[in-house]
């Protein structure tokens, strides 16, 4: 019997070694082995020579790489949740499908969101730092690293959907009341277990809100929405948190805004032009800022690469993968 020839599978950057090794396995492999971004040249040979391409969020696939594809390239199977970095109605005119790696990255997203909230009013990175530079000779004081807590304090979550959930049942947890922003209210099973209550226009939830965390899908009706207007009804006690996509917020009004104590901190996964930061943000102590770690752990790198190798495969296998991202539709789940 003649043996099935392998799909060609590109695969852009470095993945956890189980997936590295599956892959191998199952396809035949074209990888990036070093752990940097490809060139934009080796991305579009890469879309040139396979049937399927495994981009994650550093990789820009935009119409020219979908061209370079051309009768070849049939799937985009992202290694990552958001798809803001993918031309989708591009892919969809090309007939070429994406599927992306939702829910396995979740929990963990959401406990860093949670380590954001605790860490900018408990001024947590402030305070280690301060002890590494000896700066404890004194001692303890009744009056010394005195921050804020969360308890009784209203969280706003804007974008209700699976990782906004799990932030809320976190916050629940801490004593927070949970007040959410969506383009439609989630089911009042969610909103009943979660206390949760749902506020249609987002300038009047930010005006009343202590923390604001972002937990919504970037598209072109989300660039930007946090702009300098929208800050400037924050109160000046609160914090914003965004574990989500840096283009949401407009970072130079952020700054501004930090600056003249307009906001009083900031817990930052993500930025606008990524991996560049804004300098000013990182000599602010009222400013929490990581470097994109959301799902960073063993369990999620290794779940989203178990998840996209299950969508390649029921794809070359004639069915429908389980996370297909439809153009025009939000992704199931994703309430924003
Ligand atoms: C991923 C993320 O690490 O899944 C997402 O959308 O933002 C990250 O947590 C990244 O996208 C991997 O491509």
């Amino acid at each position: 019997m003649a043996s099935k020839t392998k799909t060609k599978v590109g695969i852009t950057r470095k993945l956890p070694l189980p997936t590295k090794q599956r892959m191998q396995t199952l396809f035949d492999v074209q990888m990036n082995e070093s752990d940097g971004a490809l060139t934009r040249h080796d991305l579009l040979n890469m879309a040139a020579s396979c049937t399927v391409l495994c981009p994650t969020v550093t990789d820009t696939i935009d119409e020219e790489v979908i061209k370079a594809g051309g009768n070849t390239l049939k799937l985009l199977a992202n290694f990552g949740a958001g798809t803001d970095h993918i031309d989708l109605k591009s892919a969809s005119e090309n007939n070429i499908m994406v599927t992306n790696t939702p829910d396995v990255l979740t929990e963990d997203t959401a406990d860093l969101t949670m380590a954001l909230l605790l860490a900018v009013p408990r001024r947590i990175i402030e305070g280690a730092e301060l002890l590494r530079q000896g700066g404890y000779e004194e001692g303890w004081s009744p009056t010394w690293m005195m921050g804020r807590s969360l308890g009784g304090k209203k969280l706003g979550i804007v974008g209700m959907g699976r990782i906004g959930q799990a932030v809320a049942a976190r916050a629940r947890t801490f004593g927070m009341e949970i007040h959410y922003h969506n383009r439609h209210p989630v089911s009042s099973a969610i909103s009943d277990t979660l206390q949760a209550l749902y506020w249609p226009d987002l300038k009047a939830m930010m005006a009343e809100m202590d923390f604001i965390s972002l937990n919504c899908p970037l598209s072109d009706q989300t660039h930007h929405l946090i702009d300098e207007e929208l800050l400037s009804r924050m109160p000046d006690h609160a914090v914003l948190i965004n574990t989500a996509r840096g283009k949401l917020i407009d970072e130079q009004a952020l700054v501004k805004a930090l600056q003249t104590r307009k906001l009083a901190g900031a817990g930052l996964d993500v930025y606008e032009f990524e991996p560049k930061v804004t300098p000013e943000l990182l000599k602010m102590k009222q400013v929490v800022a990581l470097p994109h770690m959301g799902s960073s752990t063993l369990e999620a790198r290794t779940a989203m690469g178990e998840r996209m190798i299950i969508n390649i495969k029921a794809f070359e296998d004639g069915h429908k993968p389980p996370d297909r991202v439809i153009h025009g539709l939000m992704q199931a789940g994703e309430h924003f």
